[in-house]
């Protein structure tokens, strides 16, 4: 006879405890007393044993291995039988000002959210301490006596003093000096067929973004008219996380291959036993390296000219520089280059003009796009993709995994697929431009890296770097660097943490959290399954050892005058050194590109031209035919005289009403007329019409404007004659290759500066206008058209005649 056993009766010390309990699956219903929290103690633990019963072992394994490996699986989940069962404690509900009202965002990480939740004001408020703590008295630290020694019990003294000691983070290794803004990407078109990536989903679709634009190898506080590539960083905020496009004014680079990246960046700063030259590559160690690496003269040709240079952030191309990877639904992937063109056109300083911004403005840039942006100015520029197949790619004449080579408009042409709005300057330059962190390796479904060996490094190298920069791992948590997409997974602690993460599970897979946060599989980021048979190998395909024939192709693309500047470029550039032999070994490298150019600047350091570099290759060199797309002058821009800086020279007794009118014309039509004067006050005109000046010449001269009016006006006029900064002023305007307006008798300082009113060919200087102030409307016409040329170059010589 059996004894009928009762069912085992289960209590709660399992519950209230720790450490171990029953093996029981029946939950106990009660742990004693009835409460908000004993209730939701109980869900907890009978939905955690519910949980773990339910996914009795990990259904994907199999699918992890061979074939079925390269289709991955959504990772297993299991709905939790209640909020409560997955939660870290039986008390959160529990409520207070600090902790919450006590609720569960599902499925949300609160630290993900628009930059609102991170704004500061301070309106109506009094200051406090960090701990909160109102300051009664922020002008005295807390003294024994009046004149007695400070108490080292003052913390509020030794907060805000160690809190200041510390606001210094450490400058980005290169790059160090940018500037940056928000704004937008409007794709023009569904790029369905070739990439699912997001910000590419729909004709009209935005995407927020922010850009940074910067210069390579100065310090943070060096000045922003260096000769120098830009970078021109892009963090895209997308649905499917953030996608970092981190590119360069300059679409190709010095080395090949990432191991070399240190070497070029000591090579490029400053050296290292005094730390001189500041901002500057007119030195003895970056010519000795970039000379001994023949791969670099396609790149050197870039820097030397006039793109190393640029008028403005806004008036400069970007480029992707490598080949990447679009890749559509089907996993069909196509190569692809990135190229943003400046709806302001491509505009660049001269060499003389740049080095006294230098001393005159050395933020030029930075106030450049952020008084355009604040002017509501809003810069653009337009993006094109080149696109091609791996078996076009193997017919190119170069290997398109070699970063110091492009692909030719002519060859592969630029498709445009969408544009970039920059509309809202930041709140605070630390917070968002200093703390932004761009990576390489954040890209998002639809975009993959190719193998350019310079690219790959590069993947490494962001997330590195910023884990010294930013202070640890959680730099992706800082409001700038946030996704706007959720973000959910097991990596946890670290410095400056900021994420409280719900429950106890850390780890994947799980039965405890319902096997939540699970992998997305199919639709999560996938790499394209690029099929390779190769031996592991240090070297470069022999494609990769021609180094000249694209820096011929980029030389015999350029105009005159950018030809010109090349020249000068690398000659002062060489003169600075002091190592002969180097400078020799540049000529050589030199007359591999093209005999002239290396014949001129051996001319101007004094040299006899040496025998040209070996040649790394044996395979003969590619003609190109020239590409007009390489010259800035293809790009004028559509945005006419917009937002150009036009100095209106006055000084007392001027015709201060053509003055005016000049003025008022100039405004209109969105340019940014200043009137500039030898000293700041009123200037009169004899017909009494009074104008305030708006700057000196001292704290602006000359190389900060576009162009010059000059009204006329006797007594204005020969004040003007007799002021030698006036007279320096307009023969720099000239020099810089400069608009410039003279009405009536303001001709007379023309003669006076010793400036022609011919060009060095004999036909007439159409960029030196003058008027009567009758026709002042037709001249102003004229003016604003020289102005919207940007520059007239031919009135260059080598050296100025003025
Ligand atoms: Fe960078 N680069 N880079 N670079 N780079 C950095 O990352 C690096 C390269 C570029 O506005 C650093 O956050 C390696 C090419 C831009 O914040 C660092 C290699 C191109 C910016 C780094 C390269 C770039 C950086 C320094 C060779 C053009 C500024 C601070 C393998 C396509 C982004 C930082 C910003 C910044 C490493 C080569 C562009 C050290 C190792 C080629 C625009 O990680």
């Amino acid at each position: 006879m059996t004894k009928k056993t009762s069912k085992p009766t289960t209590g709660p010390a399992g519950i209230l405890t720790s450490v171990s309990g029953p093996s029981s699956t029946n939950a106990p219903e009660t742990v004693g007393v009835e409460t908000e929290v004993s209730d939701a103690l109980l869900k907890h633990a009978a939905g955690q044993q519910e949980l773990a019963q339910q996914i009795t072992f990990n259904p994907n394994k199999e699918s992890e291995y061979g074939e079925a490996a390269r289709c991955p699986t959504m990772g297993f989940t299991q709905e939790p039988p209640s909020l409560e069962s997955v939660a870290s404690t039986s008390t959160e509900s529990i409520t207070s000002e600090k902790v919450g009202d006590g609720e569960v965002y599902e499925s949300m990480n609160a630290t993900i959210d628009s930059l609102d939740r991170v704004r500061v004001d301070s309106s109506n408020q009094p200051l406090t301490t960090n701990q909160g703590v109102p300051i009664a008295n922020n002008q005295h630290s807390l003294k024994l006596g009046l004149r007695g020694p400070t108490l080292l019990e003052d913390f509020i003294l030794r907060e805000k003093i160690t809190h200041f000691d510390h606001e210094r983070i450490p400058e980005r290794v290169v790059h160090a000096r940018g500037s940056g803004a928000h704004g937008y990407f409007e794709a023009y078109k569904d790029l369905a067929d070739i990439t699912v990536a997001a910000p590419f989903r729909e004709a009209g679709k935005r995407t927020p973004v922010f850009v940074r634009f910067s210069t390579v190898a100065g310090e943070r506080g060096s000045a922003d008219t260096a000769r120098d590539v830009r970078g021109f960083a892009v963090k895209f905020y997308t649905e499917d996380g953030n996608w970092d496009l981190v590119g360069n004014n300059i679409p190709v680079f010095f080395i090949q291959d990432a191991m070399k990246f240190p070497d070029l960046v000591h090579a490029v700063k400053p050296e290292p036993h005094h730390a001189m030259p500041q901002a500057s590559s007119a030195h003895d160690t970056y010519w000795d390296f970039v000379s001994l690496m023949p791969e670099s003269a396609h790149m050197l040709l870039w820097q030397m000219s006039d793109r190393a240079i640029p008028r403005s952030y806004r008036m400069m191309q970007g480029f992707g520089v490598h080949t990447f990877r679009l890749v559509n639904e089907e996993g069909e992937a196509v190569f692809c280059k990135f190229h943003w063109t400046p709806v302001a056109g491509t505009h660049s300083l001269v060499w003389d003009e740049a080095v006294k911004i230098s001393g005159a403005d050395a933020d030029f840039h930075r106030r450049d796009l952020w008084e355009a942006i604040e002017a509501g100015a809003f810069p653009e520029w337009e993006l094109g993709l080149q696109t091609f197949t791996e078996e076009e790619a193997n017919n190119f004449p170069f290997d398109i995994l070699d970063p110091t080579k492009i692909v030719p408009e002519e060859l592969v042409p630029i498709t445009p697929v969408g544009k970039l709005v920059l509309n809202r300057n930041p709140d605070n330059f630390f917070a968002e431009t200093e703390q932004i962190a761009f990576c390489v390796a954040h890209i998002i479904p639809g975009i993959d890296f190719s193998n350019d060996p310079l690219l790959q490094g590069r993947i490494h190298s962001y997330v590195d770097t910023q884990l010294t920069r930013l202070g640890g791992p959680n730099f992706h948590e800082i409001p700038i660097n946030a996704s706007i997409a959720q973000v959910h997974n097991n990596q946890r602690d670290g410095m400056h943490r900021q994420a409280i993460h719900r429950g106890r599970v850390n780890y994947e897979p799980n039965s405890l959290g319902g096997g939540c946060p699970f992998q997305a599989g199919m639709t999560g980021f996938r790499s394209f399954p690029e099929h390779l048979t190769e031996d592991k190998v240090r070297g470069n395909p022999v494609l990769f050892a021609d180094h000249y024939s694209q820096a011929r192709l980029f030389w015999q693309s350029q105009s005159a005058a950018e030809q010109a500047h090349i020249t000068a470029a690398f000659r002062f550039e060489l003169s600075r050194l002091q190592i002969v032999g180097i400078r020799q070994r540049v000529l050589a490298l030199l007359a591999n590109i093209d005999s002239v150019l290396a014949e001129n600047v051996a001319q101007g350091l004094g040299l006899e031209l040496p025998p040209p570099l070996p040649l790394a290759s044996t395979l003969p060199m590619h003609k190109y035919a020239p590409s007009p797309a390489l010259s800035l002058l293809s790009y004028p821009g559509q945005t006419g005289i917009k937002t150009r800086q036009v100095a209106i020279l006055l000084a007392q007794g001027a015709d201060t009403v053509t003055a005016r009118s000049i003025y008022t014309a100039l405004l209109n039509k969105g340019a940014v007329p200043r009137f500039v004067s030898s000293r700041l006050g009123v200037v009169t005109g004899e017909s009494g019409e009074a104008i305030n000046v708006d700057i000196s010449l001292e704290a602006g001269p000359s190389a900060l404007y576009d162009g010059v009016a000059i009204p006329g006006g006797e007594s204005g006029v020969t004040k003007l004659l007799g002021d030698a900064q006036a007279l320096d002023f307009l023969r720099q305007q000239y020099r810089h290759c400069k608009p410039i307006l003279v009405v009536g008798d303001a001709i007379d300082l023309l003669m006076k500066a010793d400036i022609p009113t011919t060009l060095p060919s004999g036909e007439p200087d159409n960029a030196v206008i003058n008027s009567e102030s009758e026709d002042i409307e037709e001249a102003l016409t004229h003016f604003e058209g020289k102005l919207a040329g940007h520059r007239e170059y031919l009135r260059e010589t080598d050296p100025p005649s003025v």
